[in-house]
């Protein structure tokens, strides 16, 4: 036998990961009556993103092949706080598949949570490959500032590929979920049933009027002017839907949630690819939705 056997990194022998199971456990434990508004859904697909959206496409870094967000720095960086609540609900599943990345693991999370939440289907396939250390990290300031304009998230979007149509499908997420005041300092949801994925937050953003609110933080927000619920948009979103590019894409998606179904399902879903080296063999799934 040969002697330096026993020196030789031990490599993982796990079995092949059932994704179809996983989706089913990522499905079971959502709903949680003592979270935000009744489930873990929306924080879960805002984890996908921020491991997505640090994507480069001219250095061609970043994404979500590496999970890099496991390790400080990228941990700490002000847009990620609150998502350590995410990654911790997600560790019971990877111990129960550990032949699961991180990578794949987040992203299929926000598949499921969109899924689940009543959201379209969103094709997914598996082969991102977790960054062992920081040297993985991605700068900080690769996603969105809210407090900034248009010209900003143009600047960050088109940064990873995504043209104005996709830019406005993909911010069609905010139907889903609310910003935290200890997260992001902004307050409140999008819309009235944060737990349901549809086009309401372009029905939202078109039929009300927007007044700005201080918040005690020293930022600010916009409000509904006629209506006394804490529905909130933030400044940058008021500021692209006020864009003469970005308005018909608000129009188009409040009219046609049809339409906004299928572009949202495909941006999200490259969005969920940007930085990962497949070798093209992969299987495509398009998992089936719980009836739970
Ligand atoms: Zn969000 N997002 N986002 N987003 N996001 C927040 C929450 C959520 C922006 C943004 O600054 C914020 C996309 C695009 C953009 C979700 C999904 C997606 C919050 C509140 C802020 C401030 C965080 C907090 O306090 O908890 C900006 C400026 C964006 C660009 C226009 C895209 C794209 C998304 C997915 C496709 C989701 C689901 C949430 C809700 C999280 C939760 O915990 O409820």
């Amino acid at each position: 036998h040969n002697s330096t056997h026993s020196l030789a990194p031990q490599k993982t022998e796990s079995k092949p990961v059932d994704y179809e199971q996983v989706y089913k456990d990522i499905a079971d434990i959502l709903e949680d009556n003592d979270y935000d508004d009744g489930s873990f859904g929306p924080v879960l697909v805002r984890l996908a993103w921020h491991a997505s959206g640090t994507y480069d496409k001219d250095s061609k870094t970043g994404g979500s092949n590496a999970a890099s967000m496991r390790f400080a720095p990228e941990s700490e960086h002000g847009a990620n706080a609150g998502l350590k609540v995410a990654r911790d609900l997600l560790e019971p599943i990877k111990a129960k598949y550990p032949g699961i990345s991180y990578g794949d693991l987040w992203t299929l999370a926000g598949v499921v949570a969109i899924q689940e939440l009543g959201g379209p289907t969103i094709a997914w396939r598996p082969g991102r490959t977790d960054g062992v250390s920081a040297q993985s990290c991605t700068p900080d300031g690769r996603l969105p500032d809210a407090g900034k304009k248009e010209d900003h998230i143009r600047d960050i979007f088109y940064r990873m590929g995504f043209n104005d149509q996709e830019i406005v499908a993909l911010t069609g997420a905010h139907a889903l979920g609310r910003c935290h005041t200890d997260r992001s300092g902004f307050d409140g949801p999008w819309s009235e049933q944060p737990t349901i994925f549809s086009n309401e937050y372009f029905k939202v953003i078109a039929g009300r009027k927007w007044v700005k609110k201080d918040l005690p933080n020293g930022g600010w927000q916009w409000v509904d002017k006629n209506s006394d619920t804490t529905i909130m948009m933030l400044p940058a979103e008021i500021s692209m839907y006020n864009d003469k590019a970005f308005r018909p894409y608000f129009d188009l998606y409040a009219k046609d949630n049809d339409r906004f179904f299928e572009d949202f399902s495909k941006a999200f879903g490259t969005l969920m690819e940007l930085g990962v080296p497949f070798k093209g063999d992969e299987k495509v799934y398009r998992f089936k939705t719980t009836n739970a």
